[in-house]
């Protein structure tokens, strides 16, 4: 692969680096995308279960669709994707990893700084007061999990309508203006704020690249868009740090 040189002498001399990644790093470890084709869920798009109306008004469908993704996500292995960014921390003093993924990948494979604005897909909440909830999920003996409080427990992730954590949402603001170079990563560019922060770095002056398999809405205005594999570039990016 042929990278640009402005790309490269950018990614030697930068101090401040962020990224952004989307279900499309974790494709090859074999985590099924949202808005992929393939799969027995692909007939619903995420708006039509990821959302607080579909958990009120079918929460045992939008609970199995969890299960099943939790199912699949406690199988899997980080990939070389998602260890390149393990070795590209290393490189900056300021580094910022934002994820939209819930499945723990990234932390898994060892990156220390990560963003999770989507929540992770391990962790229940009450649907009611927001506490914590430890216990087993089990939709055939149990039932629909109850919290203490009597209310319904939900996944801790982000459904569309709902705020992003706040801390994050703003560290992840904050790392995107200050970036000197910028990353989204197997992403669809779909999704707000998400969406919003790789356009905040290049507003901000940073160099901006894009890796996915095909176009996006935000591929007009990178830097460099490169059309391939996450795990396959990566590691490439990573063996020019270490030259
Ligand atoms: C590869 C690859 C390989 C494959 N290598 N690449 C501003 C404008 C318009 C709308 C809005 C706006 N602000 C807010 C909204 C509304 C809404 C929104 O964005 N709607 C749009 C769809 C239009 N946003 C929200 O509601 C957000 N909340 C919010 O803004 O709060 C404020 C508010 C409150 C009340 C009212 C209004 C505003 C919340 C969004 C939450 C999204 N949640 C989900 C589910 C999380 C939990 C779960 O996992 O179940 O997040 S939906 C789903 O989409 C998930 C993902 O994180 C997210 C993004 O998907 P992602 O990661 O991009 O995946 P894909 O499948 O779309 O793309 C994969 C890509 O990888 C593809 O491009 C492939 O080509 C590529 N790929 N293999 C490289 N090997
Ligand atoms: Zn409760």
């Amino acid at each position: 692969m042929e990278f640009p040189e402005v790309l490269i002498e950018r990614l030697k001399k930068a101090k401040k680096v962020a990224i952004l990644t989307g279900a499309g790093i974790s494709a090859e470890s074999g985590v099924p995308t949202f808005r992929g084709k393939e799969g027995l869920w692909s007939k619903f798009r995420p708006e039509e279960l990821a959302t607080v109306e579909a958990f009120m008004s079918n929460p045992k469908l939008v609970w199995e669709w969890y299960l099943h993704r939790r199912e699949i996500m406690s199988k899997v292995a980080p990939n070389a994707g998602h260890y390149a960014l393990v070795e590209m921390e290393k490189f900056y003093p300021d580094f910022t990893l934002i994820t939209q993924n819930v499945d723990g990948l990234h932390r898994r494979a060892g990156s220390q700084k990560v963003l999770e604005v989507h929540g992770n897909i391990t962790k229940n909440k009450c649907f009611e007061c927001g506490e914590p909830f430890e216990g087993e999920i089990n939709l055939e003996s149990g039932g629909m999990p109850l919290c203490e409080c009597g209310g319904r427990v939900r996944p801790d992730v982000v459904w569309f309508g709902e705020m992003l954590p706040e801390r994050a949402l703003s560290d992840a603001f904050d790392a995107s203006s200050r970036a000197e170079l910028f990353f989204s990563i197997g992403t669809s560019a779909l999704v707000h704020p998400a969406a919003a922060m790789p356009l905040t770095a290049r507003r901000h002056q940073a160099y901006l690249v894009e890796i996915n398999l095909e176009p996006t809405p935000l591929t007009e205005y990178a830097d460099f868009a490169v059309q391939g594999k996450a795990g396959e570039i990566l590691p490439q990016l990573v063996e020019i740090l270490k030259k």
